[in-house]
């Protein structure tokens, strides 16, 4: 397996929870290290353009009110397999179909607040990398 990045976005609805510190000990403790980490507030149209993939689901405008709701912490995790790695740890996009122990079983509330993203797959992960951070702030 090799070594990989992907982009991690802790949600306002974690962050306004204060679970920030307990989503990166689930991140830690499978193996990922964060590289680059900031807490942001995005713009209603800064959350649209992340999402934009999205522009054409019955749920597009909900979603970027939620992310622009609160503030966000943006990560870049580092691991080996680091992108599967990290959805594992995630759990299924509806915290009903989640796994036991996996953050979105332990802390979603609703399948739109279900408080992580995580890259897809390694084009995503490039582009979503990109999107929020310059190399001079990825650290490995
Ligand atoms: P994931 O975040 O697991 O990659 P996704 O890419 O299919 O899931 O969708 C992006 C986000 O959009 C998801 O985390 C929450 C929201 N979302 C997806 N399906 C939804 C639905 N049926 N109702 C409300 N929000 C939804
Ligand atoms: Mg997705």
């Amino acid at each position: 397996m090799a070594l990989e990045r992907t982009l991690s976005i802790i949600k306002p609805d974690a962050t306004r929870r204060n679970l920030t510190g307990k989503i990166v000990a689930k991140f830690e403790e499978a193996g990922l290290r964060v590289v680059a980490s900031k807490r942001i507030h995005l713009s209603p149209a800064q959350a649209g353009a992340f999402y934009a993939v999205h522009k054409e689901r019955p749920f597009y405008g909900e979603l970027v009110a939620q992310m622009s709701a609160e503030p966000v912490v943006v990560q870049v995790l580092e691991g080996e397999g680091a992108i599967l790695k990290n959805r594992e740890v995630m759990g299924a996009t509806n915290p009903a179909n989640a796994a036991e122990g996996t953050i979105r079983k332990e802390f979603a509330l609703s399948i739109g607040e279900n408080s992580v993203h995580g890259s897809d797959a390694p084009e995503t992960a490039a582009q979503e990398i990109k999107f929020f951070f310059s190399d001079l702030e990825i650290v490995g």
